[in-house]
């Protein structure tokens, strides 16, 4: 099932955004802080559904008869300006999620990775059942500082199969982080047989939560995320550079494990030429509920490289699915979405710069190879899929120094742990070089070690 969504995201002021609310998008709420457009024909394949306000069905007074809508817009004030850019994309019609990240000067990052806000199942003899066809979708406002600031919840069935109650709650978003807290209860209506092959259950047979994205070429820079991260059930971070070939394939031999607590996220480059600057995205584990056991991180890699066409899915496999899910089975998950700038490779830490931190990180893992429970593709600059000393000298030269030459005056030398321990007994944040938010006796030892190599 393809699914055609909008790719441009607009940066507006609330004037334009009264001024685009026309005949046909209807900008239903307006609180002086963030303002909700409903647009009826979004570009999506599935129909509108009618989307209610606090009970009140939304509806255009300008239109004949009752609306139905398929997109709901967030444009939402950046703190410390007047600006009320396109914060977030909640498309009601197919329960996918699109969220964007604000920047201190009033703008928001493009549009490019989607989630998928509910499970889909591969049912033994039937094609993927993606998403539910959506009935509804309610909205309700919170408290101005609350998780629950903006809430969708919509409602969808899978044919005669199962149904579908989610929610998504969107907190007022910060200066370089959205979230979206999604909490869904799926149901089976009847008995549910599960395919039993070789890439059955447990593989590819039902999807708890998915990514959808687009990578149509690394080559060309067209892609929406270049980088894949799971945590595994110890709580090691890997992070692998994605293929776009060959394909189709599945991303991985068996799905990767992962527990609640965990997570997984697609990261993007600001190398993509295809939605520059749209945001890396993270899922957390916050819960799901029994039946599932175990669960694991999977994805495919479609043959489609049609930019209309989500070509990458990356999803959360029930790897211990039976081989019926009986009637009346419930599943409840609670996660959490988390949009971030995009980064580049050799920014460690993710914090939008190169730094000591970075160099400190990847003096940390040298000798990694992409086997590695740990590796970090992000400190594998050269991409040759070991990290080397080869990768320090690329991040020196991101950085214009050493890591270790905390002066910047050319030298690796005493002077630089002078300045390193100033700064750690001043608690300055840049002194915490392991990236735990602490600075501490481990961060000293950890400059330590760069400055013994970088000499
Ligand atoms: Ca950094
Ligand atoms: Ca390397
Ligand atoms: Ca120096
Ligand atoms: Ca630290």
């Amino acid at each position: 099932m393809t699914k055609r969504t909008p790719t441009t995201a607009a940066v507006v002021t609330m004037a334009a955004v009264a001024a685009s609310a026309g005949a046909q998008d209807y900008k239903c709420y307006d609180d002086g802080e963030v303002a909700l457009v409903a647009i009826p024909d979004g570009g999506v394949l599935e129909p509108a559904i009618p989307l209610f306000l606090h009970g009140v069905r939304v509806d255009d007074p300008d239109t004949g008869g009752p609306d139905s809508y398929t997109i709901l817009d967030f444009y939402d004030r950046v703190p410390g300006t007047g600006s009320y850019p396109l914060t977030a994309a909640d498309i009601i019609a197919n329960g996918f999620i699109r969220p964007l990240v604000q920047r201190a000067d009033g703008t928001t990052s493009a549009i490019g990775t989607s989630v998928v806000t509910g499970p889909s199942f591969r049912e033994t003899g039937r094609p993927l059942d993606l998403i539910p066809d959506m009935l509804s979708a309610e909205i309700t406002i919170g408290q101005p500082n609350g998780e629950d600031r903006i809430a969708v919840t919509a409602h969808g069935l899978y044919a005669d199969r199962a149904g579908l109650t989610c929610q998504r709650r969107w907190p007022d978003p910060v200066i370089g982080r959205t979230e979206t807290v999604v909490e869904y209860e799926w149901e089976a209506a009847g008995d549910i047989p599960l395919p039993g092959d070789s890439t059955g259950r447990g593989f590819d047979a039902f999807r708890l939560v998915m990514f959808s994205s687009m990578l149509s070429s690394l080559q060309t820079l067209e892609y929406d995320a270049r980088f894949i991260e799971v945590v595994d059930p110890q709580g090691r971070r890997r992070t692998l550079e994605l293929r776009d070939s060959p394909r189709p394939r599945y991303l991985f031999p068996s799905p990767r494990p992962v527990a609640v607590g965990g997570a997984f996220a697609l990261l993007k480059d600001n190398r993509s030429v295809w939605n520059p600057g749209s945001p890396s995205i993270e899922i957390v584990i916050e819960s799901v509920s029994v039946p599932v056991g175990q669960f694991g991180v999977q994805g495919y890699l479609a043959a489609s490289t049609d930019h209309n066409d989500d070509s990458l899915s990356v999803w959360l496999e029930w790897v211990d699915a039976p081989a019926v899910v009986p009637a009346g089975t419930r599943i409840g998950a609670r996660l959490r979405i988390i949009a971030t700038p995009a980064t580049d490779p050799g920014d460690l830490d993710h914090d939008g710069a190169f730094t000591t931190a970075d160099g400190a990180m990847l003096h940390a893992r040298l000798g990694a190879v992409e086997a590695d429970p740990d590796f970090d593709a992000y400190a594998d600059i050269n991409r040759d899929r070991a990290v080397t000393d080869a990768d320090y000298g690329a991040l020196a030269a991101l950085l214009g120094a050493d890591p270790a030459d905390l002066n910047r005056d050319g030298a690796v030398n005493t002077i630089d742990v002078l300045v390193y321990l100033t700064l750690f007994a001043s608690g300055d944040p840049s002194a915490d070089l392991n990236g735990d938010g602490l600075v501490n006796t481990i961060d000293v030892l950890s400059y330590l070690n760069l400055y013994a190599y970088a000499r």
